[in-house]
This record gives C-alpha cells, structure tokens and sequence, in this order.
C-alpha cells in the first residue's frame, strides 16, 4: 500500500478516534485545536534548546517545528495552521510532501495574531497542548483547556498504532540499524565512544538533534550506568583503554516516530563468564520477545524476565540459591535494576503506560517494581520495547553488601565483571492478533 492510502487511512481512524474521545469526555465541545508547542529560550539567554513538538499534535501532521495547530471538527477535513513567520535570520519554508498535505487542508499564518480569526467558536473549543497563555488569550475556557478525561482517553489509545505507524515504527528501525552495524564494527576497530558516536551519525546520515534521544555509547565499565551521557574521546591513542565491552542504545525517528535498540558486544577477550552472560541474555530477550502477544499483562513479563535472569546468574556462579527467591528477595533487582520496557511510538517513552482504561484510571506498578513503565495488559497494534538488562552497578552492589542479600553473592566474581558494566538488548517490539512482531529484527534493511 502506498504512504498517501497508508496515511489516509491513518488520519479516517484518527478522526473517528478522536471524535469519539470528543463526545464522551467533552460534549458542550464541538472542536479540539492542538498546538505543536512553543520554542522557550534558556534562561536569560537568546538561544533555544532544539524543539521538538508534542506527539499528539505530530499524529496529525509531521511537522516538527513550533507553532503548528491542527484543528479537528468532526466531519470535516482537518485543517493545519501553521505559522510560517517572515523571517530572515532562519530558513521558514513550510515541507508539504503531498502523501500527508494532500489529507489535510492547510493554512499559513505570518503572524501568531492571526491564529483566532482562522478558528470556529473559541467558547466550544477544546485547546491541547502546552501553552495555556496562549490559549487563554485566545479565550478557551479553562475546563476546556488540556481537559483531564480527554488526554487520558488519547493517551490511552496511543498506545495502538494504525498501519501507518507500524510502516514508520519499521523505517525508523531499519535506519537505525545501519547505524548499529558501523557502531559495532568501530568498536571492534578500536575506537573510543567519540568514534563510535561519530559512525553511527554518519551511518544513519542524521544530525544529533534529529536523534529520538542522545545516543548512549558506553564502553567498558560505563555500561554499567543506564543513561550514560558521555562521549571520551582521546587525544592521545596510547592512553585509550582496550576496548572490551560497548552498550549502545540508539535510535532514530522516522517522521516523529522513535526506534529505541540496544545492543551490547564483547570483544573475544572479554572475561568468559561475560560472553556467558552475554549469551544467556540473547536468548533470554528472544523468549521475552516471543511472550508478546495481546492480552499479556507486562508486569507479568517483567516478573518472567526477573526470574530468568536471576537463573542466569546462578548458572553463572554470580548468585547462590534458587531464582524464586533472588527474585523475591530484592537481588534479582540489584542486577536488573530498571523496567522490562516501555510503550514507544511518537515519544520514545510514549504515552498512557500506566493507564488502566481511557476513563484514566491508573494501573499501578508492583510494589516490587516502582519504576516499571509499563503496567498494561498488552493489546494487538500495541508496540512496546524489550530490553533486559544486567549491570555491575558499584552504587547498588555496595548497599547490597551491606545488606542481607549479600550472602547470595559470590562477591570475587561480582567484582571480576565490573570492569565490563554490564548487559542491555532491546528490541521494538508490535503485539499481532497472532503473537509477536519483532520490528528490529525483522526490519528489511537497505541503502539509504
Ligand atoms: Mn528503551
């Protein structure tokens, strides 16, 4: 199917989504306008963060740059105000690439002023997104402004991706495993994390501010902190540590929609029972992998990926006892300290995890796992990432010490492996109405 029907498709489902969503959380509302965001400087400065529009906004025309509405009245195409400022500082020219232009109707503005002329009755309007001044000044009442019950209900359905979603969700994909394959091969080349950051930009032909995320480059011992920011580099070669382990996790977005893939290589020399471990995680993520399918709850899947890696770690010789028990005892979580995943779409931690149903009421996370991301029931159309991880982290295994864990732990061996950091591998991955489609994996990739 061609990415005009695609997205035509995708904008009829929108319409009929969305007017539901309208009727049944608003329905004095005959209107909702959603702004792409606004463009704030740093403080006391003339000079902004790179922007990056709101998702909701981003379903409906992709065009990230700030101060772009889309006006939805059931019934009637959708109508994009965008602000095209006359400006001779910044290139403003508007990319209307027809498959998705020719699905909208769509209106430039040179100035913000002459955004309430172009609107129906503000009084029955719905205004979304994060500039309240703005909508106050244009009159949107203020129960009408980000309503509660509507962001719930949009949030809740983001988590089911239309065809067209699924069709960028697998671009954005392929691209960036080009990425990951010039990672690894100057990992194994003997280049620093600047190096490999460097190959991946390359690779993928994107700039930094185009990526979902700053890409985490970690070698070594620094595969042990999650969110990893750095990049050394060396001056001088001689002084660079032999490279023994890279955790990378990049992405790219494919008109909004994020990739989030993890991948983590050993060098032959690595200690043993890391390449041990490594495997054992490989085929552990492929089995979560394998568990997606709808009706599945994910906190269940989270529970399973703890009980597989606490018996990873005892047949490595890390921990001693039975899995149940390492599990329940907290020491699973000392090596795997973060969620099994997260929905993904516009957002690379998209929206409505935690949602029970589109009423918003919440689903909590176990008392176990606070930090699980998360907690729903996995529907068909649902994309969600798969990523284990197990990590030498220093700050953790010191408390753990300490602790009553610290008799399960063969503390020589721990201490052997934290010069490797650790484990992550994470795939993206789509629950079908027969199981699971591992959009990494099965990604085609090509030139680009
Ligand atoms: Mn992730």
């Amino acid at each position: 199917m061609n990415t005009q029907t695609l997205f035509q498709q995708h904008i009829t489902a929108l319409e009929h989504s969305w007017g539901e969503a309208l009727q049944q959380t608003m329905p004095d509302c005959d209107a909702i306008l959603v702004h792409s965001g606004s463009s704030h400087n740093y403080f006391a400065d003339d000079h902004a963060p790179p922007f990056k529009a709101w998702g909701h906004f981003l379903r409906w025309a992709p065009l990230d740059r700030p101060d772009q509405f889309v006006l939805f009245v059931p019934g009637h195409k959708p109508r994009v105000l965008a602000l095209v400022p006359r400006d001779f500082w910044h290139d403003q020219t508007l990319t209307t690439e027809s498959w998705w232009a020719d699905c909208v109707d769509i209106t430039c503005m040179e100035n913000l002023s002459e955004l309430a002329s172009l609107l129906p009755q503000v009084s029955s309007l719905v205004f979304l997104g994060e500039n309240r001044t703005l909508a106050v000044e244009l009159g949107v009442p203020a129960a009408a402004i980000n309503p509660a019950s509507l962001l719930s209900w949009l949030d809740y359905d983001r988590a089911v991706k239309t065809d067209y979603e699924i069709s960028r969700l697998r671009e954005a994909n392929a691209h960036a495993l080009s990425g990951h394959a010039a990672a690894e091969q100057t990992f194994r080349a003997g280049g620093d994390e600047y190096d490999i950051h460097h190959a991946y930009l390359a690779a993928c032909r994107v700039l930094d501010q185009e990526l979902p995320y700053s890409n985490i480059i970690a070698l070594n011992e620094k595969a042990a902190i999650l969110h990893y920011q750095n990049k050394r580099r060396y001056a001088d070669r001689a002084s660079q540590p032999a490279n023994k382990v890279l955790l990378i996790d990049a992405g790219c977005r494919a008109y909004g929609y994020c990739s989030d893939i993890t991948r983590t290589w050993a060098a032959d020399d690595a200690h043993p029972v890391f390449h041990d471990l490594l495997n054992g995680m490989q085929t552990l993520q492929a089995t979560l992998v394998g568990s997606v399918k709808p009706g599945v709850s994910f906190a269940d899947l989270h529970r399973q990926a703890h009980l597989a890696i606490a018996q990873l770690l005892v047949d490595a010789g890390i921990c001693h006892g039975d899995a149940e028990t390492l599990v329940s005892n907290g020491t699973s979580t000392v090596y795997f300290p973060h969620g099994l995943g997260h929905l993904l779409g516009l957002q690379v931690h998209d929206v409505g995890g935690r949602l029970a149903n589109r009423s918003g009421e919440l689903a909590p996370p176990p008392d176990a796992w606070p930090g699980l991301r998360n907690t729903r029931s996995l529907d068909a159309g649902a994309v969600v990432t798969i990523e284990p991880g197990l990590y030498f982290i220093p700050a953790l295994l010191e408390t753990a010490r300490k602790s009553a864990m610290a008799k399960s732990i063969n503390w020589t061996l721990t201490e052997a492996l934290m010069p490797f950091g650790g484990i992550r591998i994470e795939d993206n991955v789509l629950a079908t109405v027969d199981g699971a489609d591992n959009l990494t994996r099965n990604a085609v990739t090509g030139s680009r």
